[in-house]
């Protein structure tokens, strides 16, 4: 019989669609389409989901465990049993620990899924039962995370419902048609009622076509343009008296400390005018509701926690965050309270092991000592083509001595460099439970198809390993449901109540928390004093070292910055084996007058190169990209490329500076017409 089952997209997005699917009489998937009932995913998916059916019944999906039976990074190999795969592995991994010590094993996993078991259930628990390394997952995030820690001293943020009500809103380094489309009907409705809409990129790219104004800032400057809106506000007196007063702590000295930024000294560094300075941060503090977008563009930069830190301050000055609609939003995962150290189970560790800082991967793989790393498990990611520093990536990958275990759903390029290869399901195949990073509700998923061939969920893997090895705690046995429950049972009171049966009923369940939820309507920040604390001491700013304003050496041989965000039709590299979208990510866009001074036109094929590598693409010449910055969608697969690379080839393995995170976004380039 034809049904409609639901399922949740569980591709790594802040808007965590609730899907309805339809199954034909045979159990196979016919459309896939939003839920309407979902109050932000609105009845409607992206393009790149909608028609993700392609993907799951693609040709290319892998069926069977396999071995390598070629070179490594040669991509051939040869079918075998489970129980040979898993005792194969279970010898290898065994055999490192004994000869090496288990903190040479390491494993290596992001947001593939964004559901919590197949995410960081059954594998956080094998690895911790092991003692293996441990993996600091910052490859996205982790620089935001800690700016918006320390200028709220949480991360709470405003909901997408409640952008409907704001008079102004910016996006800030977001790209809301490409990244985040169910926040749009939101932004399309506060302007029907005359809200304005304003985008700071060094892109003008969809979102910023359809903006009131787009403010070109150039890569990692978002912190002095905040120090001269500051500025601006401060010394117009334009703050929010009262909500200062009662909840905000350092007032003079931020007044003091922003008293030198003035408009002129932020353009000269940002490349916005300073009389459009002056005309934001005015609009800004006298138009309320005002809200904030602010996405993950702005802290892959050198100096990304500080920007995210100083923009995050801007609400608690003007009091925006008093008003429905009002404040800002980083992400709302930090609601999701669920029990995660239950579900992880870190105390399964006899010792606290050593942590890799998973951004470092081509350091960790070719100069990490005591001990080396020996093994690796890659799930949920495919750092051949995602992670920074390729070259170096795929240096280690390629260490004849490193025995590495790749669970996959289609042969990637860090598939090729596999020894042990084996098929994983989809998000329309296996249970789980999610949370999102861009609304409030948290969603189960069971299985809407069946797994094709002898592919399995993660969990079920690692329960296997588990047991291959003979690891005995009991938690190592547990089913799907028992870590649902496990990560429901808490006190904390967004969670506390919602049970598996009010999930498997209702699919979708708002956290328990106020609705509409104003996070700091009344202080409550998670700092000591309650307060929002300016520490204007410690607030600064630096340009990154590979920027216009940065090395003067490097700047004299790559004077051009390079940006790679996301391609609209992409999903990191989840799509790339698509050719639409492969087709997308061959470009580079410059501007006219760095086109020109190359002497490089529309179609020309170019290369773009640094001191860590290159990659060859084709140039698209375009004001809509700030003067001086060059941009390429990421990111590609690169052996479908005609010369094997991503843009990943240039980009370093630089932290930030706090939270350890990467910074794609602060890399210096020389483009160069081929041929020439
Ligand atoms: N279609 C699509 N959707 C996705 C993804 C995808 O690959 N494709 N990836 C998902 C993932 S993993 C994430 S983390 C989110 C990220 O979502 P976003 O943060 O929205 O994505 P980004 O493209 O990284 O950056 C947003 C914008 O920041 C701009 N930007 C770059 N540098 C700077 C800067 O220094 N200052 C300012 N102000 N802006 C800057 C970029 O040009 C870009 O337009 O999207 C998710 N959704
Ligand atoms: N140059 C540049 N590089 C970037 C970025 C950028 O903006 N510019 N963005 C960075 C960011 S923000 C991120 S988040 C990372 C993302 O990097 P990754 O986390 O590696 O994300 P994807 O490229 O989407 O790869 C996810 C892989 O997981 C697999 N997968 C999905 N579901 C499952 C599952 O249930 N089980 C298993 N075993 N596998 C599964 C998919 O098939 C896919 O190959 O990339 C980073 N790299
Ligand atoms: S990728 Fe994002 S917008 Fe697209 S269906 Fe998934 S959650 Fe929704
Ligand atoms: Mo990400």
């Amino acid at each position: 019989m034809p049904r409609t089952l639901h399922s949740v997209c569980a591709l790594d997005c802040p808007d965590a669609c609730s899907l309805l699917i339809d199954v034909d009489e045979n159990g196979r998937g016919s459309r896939l389409r939003g839920n309407p009932a979902h109050p932000v995913t609105q009845g409607f998916l992206c393009g790149k989901v909608a028609k993700y059916l392609d993907r799951e019944y693609s040709p290319g999906r892998l069926l069977y465990p396999m071995r390598r039976s070629g070179a490594k990074g040669e991509g051939r190999f040869a079918r075998v049993s489970w129980p040979e795969a898993l005792s194969e592995i279970a010898g290898r991994l065994s055999a490192a620990a004994s000869e090496w010590g288990a903190e040479s094993i390491l494993p290596y996993s992001y947001a593939g899924t964004m559901g919590f078991l197949n995410g960081a259930g059954m594998d956080r628990r094998f690895f911790h039962s092991l003692g293996a390394s441990r993996l600091d997952r910052t490859i996205c995030s982790a620089a935001g995370m800690a700016g918006m820690t320390d200028a709220l001293g949480t991360r709470y943020s405003i909901e997408p419902e409640q952008f409907r009500h704001a008079k102004l809103i910016i996006a800030w380094g977001a790209n809301i048609l490409g990244t985040n489309v169910h926040l749009w009907p939101f932004i399309v409705e506060a302007r029907r009622n005359g809200a304005k809409f304003y985008t700071i990129d060094p892109n003008q790219n969809r979102t910023g076509k359809l903006a009131d104004r787009h403010y070109a800032i150039r890569p990692g400057t978002d912190a002095a343009l905040a120090l001269a809106m500051m500025h601006v506000i401060t010394s117009e007196g334009l703050e929010d008296r009262q909500y200062v007063t009662q909840h905000t702590l350092g007032f003079d000295d931020l007044r003091e400390r922003v008293r030198d930024w003035t408009p002129q000294r932020a353009a000269e560094l940002t490349g916005i005018s300073a009389e459009d300075i002056i005309e934001l941060a005015r609009g800004y503090a006298t138009t309320q509701p005002s809200a904030i977008r602010l996405n993950y563009g702005v802290q892959r930069s050198e100096r990304g926690a500080m920007a995210v830190r100083t923009i995050a301050l801007l609400p608690a000055l003007t009091g925006a965050w008093l008003h429905l609609g009002g404040g800002i939003q980083l992400s709302t995962s930090a609601a999701f309270q669920v029990n995660r150290a239950g579900l992880e189970r870190p105390d399964l560790q006899l010792k606290s092991t050593r942590i890799v800082n998973m951004t470092e991967l081509g350091k960790a793989l070719n100069s990490l000592d005591n001990p080396p790393v020996k093994a690796m498990v890659v799930y949920n990611s495919n750092p051949a083509a995602i992670a920074p520093d390729q070259n170096t990536v795929r240096k280690g990958l390629k260490r004849e001595d490193l025995f590495t275990v790749v669970l996959e759903q289609f042969q990637t390029d860090t598939a090729d460099f596999a020894d042990i290869l084996l098929p994983s399901t989809t998000f329309l195949e296996h249970t789980d439970l999610y949370f999102a990073y861009g609304h409030h509700y948290l969603q189960l998923a069971r299985p809407a198809l069946p797994a094709p061939g002898e592919a399995l969920p993660n969990t079920e893997v690692f329960r296997r390993l588990a047991a291959t090895m003979g690891l005995q705690d009991p938690c190592l046995k547990d089913s799907d449901d028992d870590m649902i429950r496990t990560l429901l049972d808490t006190t904390h009171p967004f969670v506390n109540g919602i049970t598996l049966e009010e999930l498997e009923q209702k699919h979708f369940v708002r956290l328990r928390m106020a609705d509409p939820f104003l996070p700091f309507a009344e202080g409550g920040f998670g700092t000591p004093s309650g307060k929002c604390e300016f520490h204007a001491e410690t607030i600064n700013f630096q340009p990154p070292v590979e920027s216009r304003s940065g090395d003067k050496s490097l700047l004299s041989r790559y004077p051009l910055e390079l940006i790679s965000p996301k391609n609209d039709d992409s999903m990191n590299s989840t799509f790339g084996n698509r050719p639409a979208t492969d087709a997308q990510t061959g470009y580079l866009t410059l501007h006219p007058e760095d086109a020109a001074a190359r002497h490089i036109a529309e179609g020309d094929t170019v290369r773009i190169v640094n001191d860590r590598g290159q990659c060859i693409l084709l140039a698209k010449v375009s004001p809509t990209i700030a003067p001086g910055v060059v941009c390429v969608p990421s990111v590609r697969w690169p052996k479908l490329a005609p010369d094997r690379s991503s843009i990943n080839m240039l980009t370093s393995q630089r932290l930030t500076d706090k939270g350890g995170g990467p910074t794609f976004y602060s890399c210096l380039v020389e483009v160069q017409k081929i041929g020439d």
